[in-house]
């Protein structure tokens, strides 16, 4: 079965919230927030729950912008399924936790060669308050080999 992770992009109109992750899958790499979807749990439910423990935030306004799929070819994982909440509003003050270091970002400034080397063929289109889905294939978690994101009326 396909693995589904969720991740919040918090911001506003000028500033993104991103936290650097200090342990684990994508360490040193600044990032949404989000994670594995626990048993019984919807989508959302886990997205907001992941935001709380990771950031120390509730999402007040929050809605699914996007899907990717990300396949592994040298099957360093299993295929995996992000889907990409776009949260413009919340509740509380970013706060350290273990596994990441919160930061704003101008979204003119965004560390693009320190994140995911997919996260620029999508994060735009997010900001530009667009739906999209996408399609990357790596050979392990550093080397993309292919992109596909195509724009959406609405998420899949
Ligand atoms: O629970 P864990 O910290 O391992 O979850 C991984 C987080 O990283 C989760 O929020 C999903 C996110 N993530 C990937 N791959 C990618 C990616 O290619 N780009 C971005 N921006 N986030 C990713 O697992």
């Amino acid at each position: 079965m396909k693995k589904i992770l969720t991740l919040c992009i918090v911001h506003d109109e000028s500033r993104v919230l991103l936290g650097m992750k200090k342990r684990g899958f994508g360490m040193d790499k600044w990032n949404g927030f989000g994670g594995k979807i626990q048993d019984g749990e919807t989508i959302e439910q886990a997205a907001v729950r992941e935001l709380q423990e990771e950031a120390g935030i509730t999402p007040l306004k929050m809605e699914q912008f996007g899907l990717l799929n990300f396949k592994f070819q040298d099957g360093a994982s299993e295929e995996m399924e992000v889907a990409v909440f776009s949260v413009t509003d919340f509740d509380g003050i970013p706060t350290e936790s273990e596994e990441m270091r919160p930061a704003w970002f101008l979204k003119s400034e965004i560390p693009y060669e320190k994140m995911w080397a997919d996260d620029k063929y999508w994060l735009p289109l997010l900001f530009a308050g667009k739906k999209f889905n996408g399609n990357f294939e790596y050979m392990d978690y550093n080397i993309m080999l292919s992109h596909e994101v195509e724009e959406l009326n609405q998420i899949l």
